[in-house]
């Protein structure tokens, strides 16, 4: 199998087929299996999915405790779980645009690691109804690129296709989005090879944002962000 697509889901249940059924589209020349990793959504996420693909065994749900909700350990524990040769990995809220999946696996060719950028060139953030996440994401890359190198420009990217020896390298760390960082900065230090795909992200289609639905829930995101950018930089 090419490509596993985990998909990281925390009430999405609007979001999710329609994003499984277009990432399906998406590949249908490339041999592919599709995990969500649900943390017991109360909406009924999982519910959604299993009966939508009852019939396409290609369409897996993992369905873990409670207790065990975090977006770093879910993303991880379907990375554990699946088979492809390579993986990519997404939000579910239909942000990014699964379109882009192919061309983001078809870079893999000349390089290690493949994600959606929205710092790049031709790429563009345009989540106007989250004008502050906006902001801390952009602040928070010019933080990282200060402190950690402008190898990267999206180091909050979350959209991302990896060969599967960078992931058995390099295991996620952190607790939410700082993952992303953290990920890219050592996979860079590794050696591997990154290149950043240009793509728009836009506003979230149902549900509400996990990292923050406050400004004082943003700035406290952003701090955690921060302190892990300057953490790497001490010791990688
Ligand atoms: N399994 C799992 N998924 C999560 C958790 N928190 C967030 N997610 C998912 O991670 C992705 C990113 O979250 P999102 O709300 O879009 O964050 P934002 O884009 O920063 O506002 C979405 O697909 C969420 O459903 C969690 O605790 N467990
Ligand atoms: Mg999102």
């Amino acid at each position: 199998m090419q490509l596993s697509v985990v998909l990281p889901t925390y009430n999405e249940r609007d979001n999710i087929v329609p994003l499984i059924e277009r990432i399906r589209a998406s590949l249908a020349n490339v041999s592919h299996e599709v995990l969500v990793v649900d943390d017991a959504s109360p909406d009924g996420t999982a519910d959604a999915v299993e009966e939508r693909f009852r019939d396409q065994p290609e369409v897996r749900v993992l369905r873990r405790r409670a207790d065990e909700r975090g977006l770093r350990t879910a993303i991880q524990e379907g990375l554990d779980q699946s088979m492809g040769e390579a993986v990519l990995w997404m939000d579910c809220d239909l942000s990014m645009p699964p379109e882009k999946i192919p061309e983001l696996y078809a870079a893999l060719a000349a390089s290690d690691v493949a994600i959606g950028s929205r710092y790049v060139a031709g790429g563009r953030d345009a989540r106007e109804d989250v004008p502050l996440h906006r902001a801390c994401s952009r602040l928070l890359n010019v933080f990282a690129q200060a402190v950690l190198g402008s190898a990267v420009l999206d180091y909050t990217s979350g959209f991302v296709c990896a060969r599967r020896r960078v992931v058995q390298e390099v295991r996620l760390a952190g607790d939410y989005g700082e993952y992303c960082i953290d990920f890219l900065h050592r996979a860079r230090k590794l050696g591997f090879r990154i290149v950043e795909v240009p793509y728009t992200n836009t506003a979230r289609a149902s549900g509400e944002s996990k990292t923050a639905t406050s400004a004082v829930g943003l700035v406290r995101r952003g701090v955690v962000y921060g302190a892990a950018i300057v953490r790497l930089a001490l010791t990688h």
